[in-house]
């Protein structure tokens, strides 16, 4: 399937496209205005508010000298229900053509970075570094901006699976040192930044694409919901947002 096209059902400001295709060759696809923003609003006064009240669910991680630079909500359907509208018929389209099948959901998860200082931001506080995720290549994450990400606002960067090919041919080592690829792997030509209002969303394969977290600059805050989507024998269940968290890795 090329392009999954479907009507915006009344939002007619909202851009429901999204390139499957895309997703297999080059590794990721953006969408950039995709969710009504009401949708999108209603999901993240929640998380707000639950990190406003301390809930125990979200957990502060890490906290480097008594700072904590990540909060992280395991498991959000059970917390959020109005998640349940992420995975609407056009977002189930394109992933069904992507994978050529049924999918399920792995984990959803919702996280808020924190702003930070460069020294601080240089110890890979939040999966800043570029890295591949070392998970089962079928796995495909669904990357969701809860708040209106700039540049600023540390944007989710990723390069296509052709640009990762080169930097790992390079020589690239690990997360801490890049080795063979640390002169090529920050090409501007070849790095993709996913800034974007609340409700832009980008589907990637984050096995085979190089990605990071940007740094979040001090005083800033950036919000992001992922659900991880696995090929499936089985449709969809209706309540697949209560999912529950196996195992998960970034
Ligand atoms: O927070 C981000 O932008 C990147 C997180 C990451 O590396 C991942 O979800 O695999
Ligand atoms: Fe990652």
């Amino acid at each position: 399937m090329a392009r999954a096209r479907v009507a915006s059902r009344g939002h007619g400001d909202l851009d429901t496209s999204i390139d499957s295709s895309l997703i297999r060759t080059q590794g990721f696809a953006i969408a950039p205005k995709l969710f009504p923003v009401e949708l999108i609003q209603t999901i993240e006064d929640k998380f707000s508010q639950m990190l406003a009240e301390g809930h125990p669910a979200t957990e502060p991680r890490p906290i480097i000298d008594g700072v904590a630079y990540r909060f992280l909500l395991l498991d959000a359907g059970r917390y959020i229900p109005a998640t349940a509208g992420l995975l609407d018929e056009n977002v189930s389209n394109a992933v069904r053509g992507y994978f050529g099948s049924n999918f399920g959901v792995m984990t959803l998860k919702i996280w808020r970075n924190l702003g930070a200082e460069p020294d601080v931001a240089a110890q890979g506080i939040y999966a800043n570094n570029w890295h591949c995720d070392a998970q089962p290549t079928s796995i495909l994450k669904m990357m969701v901006n809860l708040s209106d990400v700039t540049e600023a606002d540390g944007p989710f960067h990723v390069q296509s699976r052709k640009d990762t090919k080169r930097i790992i041919r390079a020589g690239y080592g690990t997360r801490e040192n890049y080795a063979g690829a640390a002169n090529i792997i920050d090409n501007p030509n070849a790095v993709v930044k996913c800034t974007g209002p609340k409700g832009s969303m980008v589907l990637c394969n984050t096995e085979l694409c190089m990605h990071k977290a940007g740094t979040v600059e001090p005083g800033r805050t950036r919000d992001m919901l992922q659900i991880e989507l696995i090929p499936s024998p089985e449709p969809l269940p209706t309540d697949w947002y209560r999912v529950q968290t196996l195992s998960s890795g970034n």
